[in-house]
């Protein structure tokens, strides 16, 4: 309870900071895009992960302001890189199951989107597999209007989930981020290997952009430029980083 009175007023505080890591497109080895990853530094527990306090706001109906602070902060971020910088690195920002059908969620990303002058395709919203257990209508359609926009929709942590793959013929969406779970452990393991290469396989037969996150070394990135992934993210690239890190990363690598 102290967590959440101290959450509640974090937002305020400006103790919340989006952290930005990059993702980076294996063809032509530059950065496209960026995952924003919220961090809390409470002060005095020090630095809280995400893990910690995201389940705490999606329970206690928080994770609704949060996820409207990190659309905004994300966007205007991204939006200033064009400007800035001249750049096209787009920004993905993660969405809780229920932020999505809060009723004007979408009329705010739009107003965001003209209000900073960026177009919708600089976005991509992640999701995962477990909005599309329920299949609702609502859920369908929020993502049918992102998409009109130009947002990208990506369903994170893919190949987890209970879902079946039926969903994947019917979903609005653009992108599977592989989960980390598989990536791992592929330099040493061809079952894994194979798993990731089925995944693959199976989503550019759908027409979807394949996006491995967790490559901790250069073998795995090989093996997965080699398997087909369009994108690639993880440590073995860079961590996620407070913003003036990130644009100094930047600066360096291309
Ligand atoms: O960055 P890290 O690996 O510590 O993140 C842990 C978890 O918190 C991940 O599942 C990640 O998706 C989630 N997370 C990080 N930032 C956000 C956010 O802004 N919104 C939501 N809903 N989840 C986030
Ligand atoms: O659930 P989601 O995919 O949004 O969470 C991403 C989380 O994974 C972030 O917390 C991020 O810090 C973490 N992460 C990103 N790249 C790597 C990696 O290469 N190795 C590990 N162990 N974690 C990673
Ligand atoms: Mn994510
Ligand atoms: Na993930």
């Amino acid at each position: 309870l102290e967590l959440y009175r101290d959450l509640k007023r974090a937002l305020a505080a400006d103790e919340l900071q989006l952290y930005y890591q990059p993702q980076i497109d294996l063809k032509s080895g530059k950065v496209v895009s960026a995952e924003a990853l919220m961090r809390w530094m409470h002060p005095d527990e020090g630095f809280i992960s995400p893990g910690e306090f995201i389940p705490l706001a999606e329970q206690t109906g928080l994770i609704t302001k949060l996820s409207r602070w990190a659309l905004k902060r994300a966007i205007k971020q991204c939006a200033k890189w064009q400007v800035m910088q001249n750049s096209r690195v787009g920004v993905s920002v993660n969405l809780s199951c229920r932020c999505l059908v809060e009723p004007d969620l979408i009329d705010l990303i739009s107003r965001l989107l003209s209000r900073y002058n960026l177009s919708g395709d600089y976005l991509t919203v992640e999701v995962t597999e477990s909005l599309f257990m329920e299949k609702s209508e609502q859920v369908v359609e929020a993502l049918n209007t992102l998409r009109k926009m130009g947002v990208k929709v990506a369903i994170d942590d893919f190949g987890t989930g209970y879902s079946s793959l039926s969903y994947l013929k019917t979903l609005p969406v653009d992108e599977l981020k592989i989960d980390q779970a598989f990536i791992f452990p592929m330099a040493n393991s061809k079952q894994d290997q194979m798993i990731v290469h089925s995944i693959v396989e199976l989503g550019k037969s759908l027409g979807f952009s394949l996006l491995a996150e967790g490559v901790e070394d250069r073998v795995t990135g090989e093996i997965l430029k080699e398997i087909g992934v369009h994108r690639v993210q993880g440590f073995h690239y860079a961590r996620p980083m407070p913003i003036d890190h990130f644009c100094a990363w930047m600066g360096a690598a291309q």
